[in-house]
């Protein structure tokens, strides 16, 4: 079985970070190997939380690592808590990176043309070089304009799009995933390039209305757990959108639901089907 591991936060309530990607990539039947960076009472869209820094502990879990040989399919990195620990993080990513492994970076910084709380600009620039050590990095809109020091847009052409996608892929991660791009009222879906081809693809599923915490981690944990199970990239954003729209959906049934974030737990049999019908080696 392929192991992965990933280094985010663990926030005790309100689904995101190790609580989305623990559930979703083992779903894929991806071993979810976990290393918490912090440790939160909630995410920070509440109004009160506690925050736990646990940067002190990546070196010393990571050397342990490394004295017992551990060897990991891949390497998945999201929210970060300070400039120090996407540093270390980004040297966890250059002693277990190997030839074959696949390292996604989702640069959970910001979304609706608005940082998250505790964040700036020196953090956006510190998380573009992070971006630089990933196969494969997955920003919205308002991060890649961050990270690319542009002003965000909410009005767009593809051609603007494409430029971004380019640019972006300058910083160093040769496959950029761009979500929430929707280019007419009705849909909304992920715009991908893959540098090394100079080829764009662009997946749309029903736009719902609706902003709920916690979808970025959704679609960002799928991709992972969809890319270690051996799916095609282009495919395994497919599915990333399919059950970021179905999550959604079930979740706008519930009028509490913004904070607690996606109510994905009804769409893993999805998750499972998709899996099953779309891999293309057999692990
Ligand atoms: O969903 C991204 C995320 C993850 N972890 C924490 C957060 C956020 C977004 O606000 O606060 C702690």
């Amino acid at each position: 079985m392929k192991r992965i591991i990933t280094l985010q936060d663990v926030s005790c309530v309100g689904r995101c970070s190790v609580t989305v990607a623990l559930p979703i990539i083992s779903a894929c039947g991806v071993e979810t190997a976990v290393l918490p960076t912090a440790l939160l009472s909630t995410h920070t869209g509440f109004p009160k939380f506690t925050f736990m820094d646990l940067t002190d502990q990546i070196t010393p879990i990571s050397d342990t690592f490394k004295e017992l040989g551990m060897e990991f399919d891949g390497i998945y990195t999201g929210y970060l808590g300070s400039l120090l620990q996407v540093e270390i993080v980004g040297k966890f990513i250059s002693d277990f990176k190997r030839e074959n492994n696949f390292v996604l970076v989702d640069p959970a910084m910001a979304d609706n043309g608005k940082l998250y709380k505790g964040f700036d600009m020196n953090f956006a620039k510190k998380m573009s070089e992070l971006c630089g050590k990933a196969d494969l990095i997955i920003p919205n809109l308002t991060e890649a304009s961050f990270m690319l020091g542009l002003e965000y847009r909410e009005n767009y052409d593809e051609d603007y799009i494409k430029d971004l996608l380019r640019r972006l892929s300058e910083l160093g991660a040769p496959k950029v995933a761009l979500t929430g791009i929707s280019f007419e009222p009705s849909t909304i879906g992920v715009y991908y390039y893959d540098s090394t081809s100079d080829d764009f693809f662009y997946y749309t599923t029903p736009r719902i209305p609706k902003l709920y915490h916690g979808t970025g981690d959704l679609f960002a944990s799928v991709s992972m757990g969809c890319i270690t199970r051996g799916m095609e990239i282009k495919d395994a954003l497919s599915v990333a959108c399919e059950i970021t729209y179905l999550s959604m959906k079930y979740t706008m049934q519930d009028p509490h639901a913004r904070f607690y974030g996606v109510n994905f737990e009804y769409a893993i049999t999805d998750l499972v089907k998709a899996v099953n019908e779309k891999k293309t080696k057999k692990q």
